[in-house]
C-alpha cells in the first residue's frame, strides 16, 4: 500500500524529465483515508514544487491527510518558498520522504522541521529508487557542473566513420530514433567544428518531446561557416559558440545572425573545458549532452569530464588505421588512469547493442 503511493509519486517524478534543468525531479501524493486526493511533481526549473503542485490539487479539505514524497521537502527560499511552511499550514499529519535531499540548505533539517511542528516523519521507502531517478542531480552536487552525458554510434570495433569519411549510417534506425530523445533530456547540446563542417546539422530536438535545447560549438579557430545551419534556425534555444579568438570584428558576423559568442582560454588540450561548463552552469544548464566528434570526446575524456557514456554499436567491422576511432585526441597514457565506467547496462536495440555506463 504504502510503496503503491512512493511509486505513484517516482513515476510522477519522472514526467520533470528534461524541463527541471539544475533541479531535482520531484514527485509528490496526498492520501487521506486510503483515496488519493491530490498529486503533483516539480515541473519546471523555477517553478513550484512537488508538494505545492500536490496542494493545490487537492479538492478537500487535506487536514489529517498523508503526503508520499519522493525528496525530503524543502526549508530554504530558493526561487520558490520552503515546502515545509506549506506541508505545516495545510495541516498534514505524516509525510513519508523517500530520501533525504543533499542540498546543504537542506540536508535533515527539512525533516527536522516537520517533526517539530508535531508532524510524523517516516524516512526511506523506495529509497534506492528514488537515488536512481536523480543520479545526475546527486552528482552535480558533487562536481558542481552540469552533468556531461557522451554519446557514441560506432561499429562493433569502435569506429564512427570510414577512412574515406563516410558516416551515414552506422546504426540502425532504431538506435537513432533512441538516441536523438536524448536532446529532448538535455538542457544543451554539444559539437565540436568538425562535426559542424561535416555534417552541418540543425542540433534541434525533433523527438515530439520537450523543447530545443541551448546549442553549443566548440571552435577555437573561429571557422563555423556563417551560412552553416545551426546559424539561421527558428527555434527559442540560442546557439552558444566558444573560441580562442578575441578579435571582435571577427566575434561580430556570429552575433550579427543572433549567436551568442565568447572567448575562453586554451588548454593544452585545446579550448578550457572547465570554463565552457562554468558557463553553461550560469545559463542553468543541469545536463550537457555531448555528440561528438572524436577530438572532443577525446578531450571530455582527457579531463575526466564524462559522467555518463552512451554507446550504440552496431554489429558491423570497418576497420582501418584511418578510420575515425570514437575517441581521438592524445587518449590515457596508461591503464592505471584509465575511467571506469562499470557496471555496463546493455540492452539490444533491433540489430544494435546500446551500452550505458556512469560515474
Ligand atoms: C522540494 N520539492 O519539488 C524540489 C525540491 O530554487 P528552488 O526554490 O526551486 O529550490 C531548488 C532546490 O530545492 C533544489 O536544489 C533541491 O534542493 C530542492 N528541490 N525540493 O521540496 C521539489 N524540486
Ligand atoms: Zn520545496
Amino acid at each position: 500500500m504504502e510503496r503503491k503511493y512512493m511509486k505513484r509519486a517516482l513515476d510522477l517524478a519522472l514526467k520533470g524529465q528534461g524541463s527541471t534543468k539544475k533541479n531535482p525531479l520531484v514527485g509528490a501524493v496526498l492520501v487521506k483515508e486510503g483515496q488519493i486526493i491530490g498529486e503533483g511533481y516539480h515541473k519546471k526549473y523555477g517553478g513550484p514544487h512537488a508538494e505545492r503542485e500536490a496542494l493545490a490539487s487537492v479538492k478537500e479539505d487535506p487536514r489529517g491527510s498523508t503526503l508520499y514524497v519522493s525528496l525530503e521537502p524543502c526549508c530554504h527560499y530558493g526561487k520558490t518558498p520552503p515546502c515545509t511552511q506549506a506541508i505545516i499550514e495545510a495541516g498534514i499529519s505524516r509525510v513519508v520522504v523517500a530520501l533525504l535531499d543533499p542540498n546543504e540548505r537542506v540536508g535533515g533539517q527539512g525533516i527536522k522541521e516537520l517533526r517539530q511542528a508535531g508532524i510524523q516523519v517516516d524516512l526511506g521507502l523506495l529509497e534506492e529508487e528514488a537515488r536512481k531517478i536523480n543520479h545526475p542531480f546527486f552528482r552535480r552536487l558533487r562536481t558542481k557542473r552540469p552533468y556531461v552525458i557522451s554519446k557514441i554510434a560506432m561499429s562493433l570495433d569502435g569506429k564512427t566513420a570510414t577512412s574515406g569519411g563516410q558516416s551515414q549510417w552506422i546504426t540502425s534506425q532504431a538506435s537513432r530514433e533512441d538516441g536523438h530523445s536524448y536532446r529532448a533530456l538535455a538542457d544543451a547540446i554539444l559539437v565540436g567544428r568538425g562535426t559542424i563542417l561535416a555534417d552541418d546539422p540543425s542540433l534541434t530536438n525533433r523527438s515530439g518531446w520537450g523543447e530545443d535545447p541551448i546549442r553549443v560549438i566548440l571552435d577555437s579557430q573561429l571557422a563555423t561557416p556563417l551560412d552553416a545551419r545551426i546559424l539561421h534556425l527558428d527555434s527559442k534555444a540560442k546557439t552558444l559558440i566558444f573560441t580562442q579568438v578575441q578579435d571582435p570584428k571577427r566575434l561580430e558576423p556570429y552575433r550579427d545572425l543572433g549567436a551568442q559568442v565568447q572567448t575562453v582560454a586554451r588548454t593544452k588540450g585545446g579550448l578550457d573545458l572547465r570554463e565552457v561548463l562554468r558557463v553553461l552552469d550560469q545559463e542553468e544548464v543541469g545536463t550537457l549532452l555531448v555528440e561528438g566528434g572524436s577530438t572532443v570526446h577525446g578531450s571530455f575524456l582527457e579531463e575526466d569530464l564524462i559522467d555518463e557514456i552512451v554507446i550504440y554499436q552496431a554489429p558491423i567491422l570497418i576497420g582501418g588505421q584511418k578510420a575515425r576511432p570514437a575517441i581521438g585526441g592524445q587518449g590515457l597514457a596508461s591503464l592505471k588512469e584509465a575511467i571506469n565506467f562499470g557496471p555496463l547496462q546493455v540492452t539490444q536495440l533491433g540489430p544494435d547493442l546500446k551500452i550505458v555506463g556512469r560515474r
